[in-house]
This record gives structure tokens, sequence and C-alpha cells, in this order.
């Protein structure tokens, strides 16, 4: 007889877990850590049943915001040595309020911030004004010129790693010492699924210039070797602010100065645009040269609240429904450069797949967004909670007993009725 799992036991199982009282690591060994994004859907997640566990996840990410506003992408709490790089190799002391790392990832704080809102009640005033700062930090530091797109000074940033976005500008670096270190992703994960070593030489090469510029924002933005418009971030953005401006009505704040950013980045985005390959791409500041193919971020314009493009995306989309399995792959699975196992270079993302989702429901593509909330659904049923999916085959792919996945699956792709209120597809959207 097989025996069905409880997909939602498990998964409740895996919060728990992964919980190191206050936060929740992304998963043991791998991961061992408060990292950003992760941390804040690991909140939707703990919603669906502690719904206080859930504001606690948030409130001690903030505890690490820097006084310029940057939320840092890792938070070390506590010693390991199964990751790297690590604090010393960080060096933010003396800048940052708790030892962290040095660069920031997708805010969606303001857009689960809100979520938890209309489920439970309103954030503390110091909570929406921290958001509010570190949106801030995002125009002045990552959009220094007033272009209406984001910024990002590291791939680790835009939280979508080794995407083939970055290899043309990654290429333009020139690495010399990196000295020796030892990579501990391996020692977790078949290389087969991670980035390369050149990726990893250059990765490591960014954290050394921000760190011999003391991380100064002035200094990255004007001579980081890299330093690459993204519109993941930039549409995760836009949809935090319009949610900001949600929170801050409910919560009596004067929001003008929020719709001015507002307005800035709508008209801005249109910039990602690339017509040779019919969907928004990525672009180099420094070269200006476009990606030459799609990503799964091109489909977060609608959660945006981006429509120009609208059928061409969801054209698009269709054609890469015919290209594998599984919707929605980090990157086009026609091209050349598609890999199925490695990261971002091709498997499926839950939490990406839950905001492209809510966008294609608010924009009244009900089917689509259906139909990867039942791609999630038939992913996680068939393989439980691994870090990410292939697209080919939905086998698992990276770390086990994931925290993201689970949070998604509670939240969204294995809700039942009564969890309907958690869902990103039915909650108001009337913004
Ligand atoms: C570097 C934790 C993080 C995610 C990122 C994902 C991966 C880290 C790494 O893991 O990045 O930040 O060491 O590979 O790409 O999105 O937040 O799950």
């Amino acid at each position: 007889m097989t025996v069905t799992p409880n997909r939602t036991a498990e998964a409740k199982a895996i919060l728990h877990n992964n919980d190191r009282g206050g936060y929740t690591v992304p998963t043991a060994d791998l991961y061992p850590y408060q990292w950003n994004w992760d941390s804040l859907f690991s909140a939707l997640g703990w919603a669906v049943f502690d719904i206080k566990r859930a504001w606690t996840e948030i409130e001690t990410l903030f505890k690490a915001q820097w006084p310029s506003g940057m939320v840092p992408h890792i938070v070390f709490w506590s010693d390991s040595a199964s990751y790297f790089p690590g604090p010393d190799v960080w060096q933010t002391s003396g800048i940052a309020p708790a030892t962290s790392s040095g660069i920031s990832q997708p805010p969606v704080a303001a857009t689960i911030v809100r979520r938890l809102a209309e489920i439970d009640r309103l954030p503390p005033r110091a909570l929406y004004e921290a958001i509010d700062r570190w949106h801030r930090w995002w125009h002045r530091a990552r959009d220094p010129e007033g272009r209406g797109v984001i910024a990002i000074s590291h791939p680790w940033e835009s939280g979508r790693d080794n995407l083939p976005d970055w290899d043309a500008p990654l290429s333009q670096m020139e690495v010399t010492a990196t000295g020796h270190y030892r990579r501990r992703d391996l020692d977790h994960v078949d290389a087969a699924m991670r980035p390369h070593q050149a990726d990893y030489d250059r990765y490591l090469a960014l954290i050394d210039y921000g760190a011999s510029n003391g991380w100064d924002d002035a200094a990255v933005s004007r001579h980081s070797p890299f330093w690459v418009a993204d519109p993941g971030v930039t549409a995760v953005l836009l949809r935090a602010e319009r949610d900001l401006i949600w929170l801050g009505e409910a919560l009596g704040f004067d929001t003008a100065a929020i719709e001015r950013r507002v307005d800035r980045l709508e008209s801005g985005f249109e910039q990602f645009w690339h017509d040779k390959a019919g969907t928004y791409c990525s672009f180099d500041l420094r070269t200006g040269q476009h990606a030459q193919a799609g990503t799964s971020a091109s489909f977060l314009a609608p959660y945006a609240g981006i429509d120009q493009h609208t059928d061409q995306l969801i054209e698009e989309l269709g054609t890469w429904s015919l290209a594998c399995t599984y919707l929605v792959p980090s990157f086009d699975p026609r091209h050349g450069d598609f890999e199925a196992l490695r990261y971002w270079r091709g498997p499926v993302w839950c939490m990406v797949n839950y905001m492209i989702a809510v966008g294609l429901q608010e924009l009244g593509a009900h089917d689509w967004a259906e139909r990867l909330k039942s791609d999630t659904a038939a992913l996680i049923a068939a393989n439980g909670m691994p870090e990410s999916f292939d697209p080919n085959t939905g086998g698992p792919v990276g770390g086990k007993l994931f925290t993201w996945t689970a949070a998604l699956w509670l939240a969204w792709a294995g809700g039942s009725a009564s969890d309907a209120n958690f869902s990103g597809l039915t909650a108001s959207t009337d913004h």
C-alpha cells in the first residue's frame, strides 16, 4: 500500500526544524543564517499556523538594518563553519548593527507585511518606517541617477545568482587575486546544480571590492565592476512601493513621496523591454547592453502592476510551456544557455512562481495563474520541499527540506479552502 505523504504536516515540520529562535534559516548546513527574502517568504508560511511567529521573523530581520536603510541579504546571528563566505570576508563590522553581508536582496517586505496586515493587524509604525527607509535606500543607492530602474551591485543582490544575464557583465571583470578559498556549498549539493568556479571567483572579487571601499554606496554606484539594471528587483520594489502606500494610508502616514517613487519606477520600467528578445531583459548600466533572452523575472511585470506588454508576455509564457514540462523555469528553456539543473539557469523556484501568479491573476490571466499554482502543487506533491525543481523531469534540485518551498506550500500551492484567505490569489487587489 502506498502512503500519501502529508505535505502540510511536513511543511510545518520544516519551518519548525529550520527555526533558530526568532528567525528561520533557508535550510540547515547549506544556508545556516538568516537570509533576507527567504525569511520574509517564511513569514507567509508561519502566518498560516502561528501569526505571532510570522511577525517575529520580520522584526528580527529589521534589527539588522544598516543606518543607511539597507537591509542586508544575510544576517550572521550565530557562527557556522558550513557556509562560505562568512563575516570575516564581508568585513562589515563597524558599519552594520549586527554581523551581516554588505549587499541587499529583492525587497519583498512591504508586500508580505501587507498580506499579514490583511489577515491579522497593521504593523507597528516603526516597522512601516523601517521599510520606507529601506525603499529609499534602494532609490538613493541603486538608482542614484533617478532613471527609474534599480541596479544590482552583485549577482547575489538579485537573489538569482548565476542567471545567464550576469555572464556578459561578469566577463568584463578583471579577476586578479581572490586568494585561496574553499567553497562550502559543494559539501552539501552536487556541483552540477551550483554556479561554476569562475562565477564564484567573481562573486568573491565583488565582495572584496565592496569591503575595500567600506561598503560606501557612492563608490559602489560609480565604480563597481558589476552594475546591472535588474527587472526582478525593480518589479519587486515597484510592487512593494504600492503595498507600502496601502500600509501608509492605513496607518495615517503621508504617502506623497512614495507616489513619486512609484511614478518614476513605472515610467522607468519600459527601459527593460528588449524588442529583439520580445520580453523584459536586464541591461548592463555601464555598457547599455541588454541580456539576450527572457528569464522568470520578465514575467514579474504584471506583479509590479505594469501592463504595457501583457499579451506578448502571455504569448511568451505559452511558448515556454511547450518547451518544458513545469512552469516557470528561471531562464528561457529554448535558449542555448538553459541548464535544467544549474541553479538559476533553468530550475523552477516556488516563490517566483507565486509572485508571477499573483500578478497574472490581478491582470485577469486566471488560467495561467492557476497553471502556475497547479504546477507548483504537483512538483511539491511529487517531490517534497527542495530548494527548486527541474522544469523537465520535476525532480528536486539543490538543498533539501527548504523553508520557502514549505512556506509557499502552506500559504499558497497546497492551500485548502480554509487557507484561501492566505492565498495571494484571493486577497484584495485594489492597486
Ligand atoms: C547567496 C538562500 C539563498 C537565496 C538566493 C539563492 C542562494 C546564496 C548562495 O541562496 O544564494 O545569497 O550562497 O547561493 O540564490 O536567492 O536567498 O536560500
